[in-house]
């Protein structure tokens, strides 16, 4: 048995202290220990990757393989771990300016060929990391420090982006809910094919509006409300409830051929390694 003590560094979150990110982290090392006491992975198997902003700092805290990849990219990197070693369980991590603005055709065509990564988007509808810009999340009117004057644009809805691009698995967390959010994320790692989970993640420091306290009061669990996550009309339907009332939880989730499954030639058997970060030196010895 493990616990989260065995995945975790020594390095102290630089995060704000009531950023909704740590939300993130702890779920995200729950899930992970559930999966492998479980027996259902091994924690080699696992890898991470993180895009550029606050929510990439994600892969310093875990003691696990993991990519800080470049602002915009995770998926990319992510689908070419895959694609390598289809053995490994890969999560990206990407912040809303990172997945919707710069990486966004990335997340169509992920979801589109169906690649078996899951992917969770730290949605603060906010640029953090580069101090409180607005991104394609933030809603019309509102004023940030980029948008003074309020945002003169409509935000996308990921949601609805996601489900339109063929996702097979598309779930929207919130950081304030850990114990929920851990649940999406074991359901996403057991899915087989692309998972996207958009994460509500308050940031504390540039926008003082949308607060825990906000969004407590206007989450609510689709899986309460009888919803079928293998109807895609209700799916939508879902998406585009926003105004008052914020479902979480899981809007669709089928199983369909991934690209590795319709591409014979990944039937060959990949062993996966664990690369820790103290045996890496070594490692790179044996390539000069
Ligand atoms: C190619 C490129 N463009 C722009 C930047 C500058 N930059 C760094 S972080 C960031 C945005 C961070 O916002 P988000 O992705 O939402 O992540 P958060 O910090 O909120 O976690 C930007 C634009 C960069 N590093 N690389
Ligand atoms: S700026 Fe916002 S997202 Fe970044 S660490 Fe602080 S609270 Fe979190």
């Amino acid at each position: 048995m493990i616990s989260e003590k065995d995945i975790t560094t020594r390095i102290v979150p630089s995060w704000c202290v009531g950023c909704g990110n740590f939300g993130i982290l702890s779920s995200l090392k729950r899930a992970i220990v559930n999966l492998v006491n479980q027996g259902l992975y091994k924690l080699e198997q696992f890898v991470l990757i993180s895009g550029i902003g606050c929510h990439g700092k994600l892969t310093n805290y875990l003691e696990l393989n993991s990519v800080h990849t470049i602002h915009g990219r995770v998926l990319p990197v992510a689908t070419g771990i895959k694609l390598a070693n289809p053995d490994l369980i890969v999560i990206g991590h990407a912040g809303d300016g990172d997945a919707y603005a710069i990486g966004i055709a990335h997340l169509i065509h992920t979801a589109k060929r169906n690649i078996p990564v899951v992917y969770i988007v730290h949605n603060n509808y906010r640029f953090g990391l580069t101090a409180g810009q607005v991104t394609p999340t933030t809603e019309l009117g509102e004023k940030t420090r980029s948008t003074p004057y309020g945002n003169p644009e409509e935000p996308i809805n990921p949601i609805l982006l996601a489900l339109s691009s063929g996702a097979t698995f598309v779930a929207r967390g919130f950081a304030g809910d850990v114990q929920h959010l851990t649940w999406l994320i074991e359901e996403a790692i057991k899915h087989r094919g692309f998972a996207l989970i958009d994460v509500i993640q308050p940031c504390k420091t540039w926008d003082p509006i949308h607060t825990f306290e906000y969004w407590r009061e206007r989450v609510y669990k689709l899986e309460n409300t009888g919803h079928d996550p293998k109807d895609l009309l209700s799916a939508i339907r879902k998406a585009i409830e926003w105004n008052g009332k914020v479902p979480i939880g899981i809007f669709y989730r089928v199983e369909k051929p991934t690209l590795i499954d319709r591409i014979p030639q990944y039937k060959i058997e990949l062993k996966p390694v664990r690369v820790v970060k103290r045996s890496l030196a070594k490692l790179l010895e044996e390539f000069r």
